[in-house]
């Protein structure tokens, strides 16, 4: 299959330019002015549009298994989803419950993700330890193309990751040359307030940011980067909501240390006046961790992204239809936390970020697809419009419009946290693996065509970090 973009301006994260883009056997050939049509490609005009690197997810959660039920979004549709959006590449992850083998809860995400149409990759989460984990982490890294591994602050009595596990992993991830990651929020804390709200009689939704305000996310995210200080590694928070955890990273990186943080679209624009919707179904479906904060903290983050504090921007796209919200309609602590986004997240990011002059279209390019790309070591095979690259491409209609509803999406799940929301900027055309597979507004996308991505450890900067440590060796005195 080749495909030949004709007449766009190319933008990646470093620049813009007006040029052609020819695509063979799935890979990027030429990039340049007048470019001639490869035989037998398909020709796809971009006069007056961008041709950008497709966009690279860092965060969902396709058919999680998750508080007694299975997030409604498979590797499928919610893959197929992601190309209708622009989006050509997801890193999900895979979650093994605690004392079950990495290996085994590897193996078995790697089956769910096989239904896949566009490329993917997996962090793995360590949710518990003994000398098994710090062998299979081993494995995964050198046989499995893993390098980042997740560690679950928040859902005490679950996969809920306490220090002992934080320090011991964050060691080891970091000997192997794979970068930790966490989810942070303080879930004793978190416990602790929701059995405090459900005793008083709160047991609406209402409850459920009242259980989580954001100085338990800053306490977890300060410890998280504390940890990762005192071992000499580098760290990359998720989903940071608020500002507390923002004002954790900006200190650590203003010092010179490797944090990376990750905003979610759904927190950049949404407000905790969600929950307090009187209908239960529009609360619930909202119900996420961390939870959508006052107004003051999306600001914050803007200005996070804005200025480079924070690097990615991502969807933790994990999706429960009303039933299953309605698990916790006498209990807010069993509501099914996620919500949708994997569609939305690149077309809500241009409308409300380049339109309105916060970011640059490389900014947008770097926040959705480029830099991912370079913290997970996938660049620049991901994240770059350059001959080599994948032919992973999106074709960005600056002019078009659509209104976002949960009528119209292609994501399996009733609800869209952006309902109603007008936006202009949207993919014309989304290229995976060189196939043309949207095309105004049609998905044209093969079951089973995406593949699992082998990321490389991260063994050059590791080097310094060995050389940096042996160069200011522990003190010892001879008595
Ligand atoms: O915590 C996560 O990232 C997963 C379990 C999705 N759910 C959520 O509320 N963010
Ligand atoms: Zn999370
Ligand atoms: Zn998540």
């Amino acid at each position: 299959m080749s495909v030949l973009i004709r007449g766009g301006t190319v933008v990646n994260a470093d620049q813009s330019i007006r040029a052609d883009v020819s695509c063979v056997d799935g890979q990027i050939v030429e990039v340049g002015p007048d470019l001639e049509a490869p035989s037998g490609a398909e020709v796809v005009d971009a006069d007056g549009q961008y041709v950008m690197p497709g966009g690279i997810d860092p965060h969902t959660h396709m058919q999680l298994p998750f508080m007694g039920t299975v997030a409604s979004e498979d590797f499928y549709t919610g893959t197929a989803a992601g190309l209708a959006g622009g989006t050509t590449c997801i890193i999900d992850f895979v979650i093994p419950n605690p004392q079950q083998p990495l290996i085994e809860a590897f193996q078995q995400w790697r089956e769910w993700s096989e239904k896949a149409v566009s490329d993917y990759a997996f962090h793995v989460a360590v949710t518990w330890w003994d000398e098994t984990v710090h062998a299979d982490m081993g494995t995964l890294v050198h046989e499995h193309g893993v390098n980042s591994f997740k560690h679950f602050m928040a859902y005490k009595g679950a996969i809920m990751a306490d220090d002992e596990i934080l320090v011991n992993s964050f060691t080891r991830a970091w000997e192997l040359g794979a970068i930790p990651t966490v989810h942070a929020e303080n879930g004793e804390l978190v416990w602790q307030l929701q059995r405090k709200l459900m005793g008083m009689g709160i047991t609406g939704p209402e409850g459920h940011p009242q259980s989580r305000p954001p100085e338990v996310e800053g306490e977890a995210a300060n410890r998280a980067i504390r940890i990762a200080q005192a071992l000499k590694t580098p760290i990359y928070i998720v989903h940071v909501s608020c500002k507390d955890s923002l004002e954790s990273i900006i200190r650590a990186r203003n010092e010179g240390q490797r944090v990376f943080g990750e905003v979610l679209t759904g927190h950049l624009l949404i407000d905790d006046s969600v929950y307090l919707d009187p209908d239960f179904e529009v609360a619930a479906a909202h119900v996420m961790s961390p939870p959508f904060r006052p107004k003051d903290h999306q600001e914050a983050l803007w200005r996070g992204l804005q200025s480079g504090s924070l690097q990615t921007t991502a969807t933790d796209h994990c999706c429960f239809y009303a039933e299953q919200k309605a698990m916790g309609k006498d209990d807010f602590t069993k509501i099914p936390n996620g919500t949708g986004g994997v569609e939305n997240r690149m077309e809500v990011l241009w409308n409300s970020g380049v339109r309105t002059g916060r970011l640059t279209m490389n900014e947008f390019v770097r926040a959705t697809s480029t830099s991912a790309a370079q913290i997970f070591n996938m660049y620049p095979r991901k994240g770059l419009v350059a001959p080599g690259s994948d032919a992973d491409l999106v074709v960005w209609d600056p002019e078009s419009s659509k209104t976002i509803s949960a009528k119209t999406h292609h994501q399996n799940v009733d609800y869209n946290i952006f309902e109603g929301m007008t936006v202009t900027g949207t993919p014309s055309h989304t290229i995976s693996q060189g196939n043309l597979v949207y095309k105004q507004g049609e998905l044209q996308v093969e079951r089973g065509a995406g593949r699992y991505l082998h990321r490389p450890p991260f063994a050059p900067y590791f080097d310094a970090i060995t050389k940096m440590r042996a160069a200011t060796p522990p003190v010892s005195v001879n008595r």
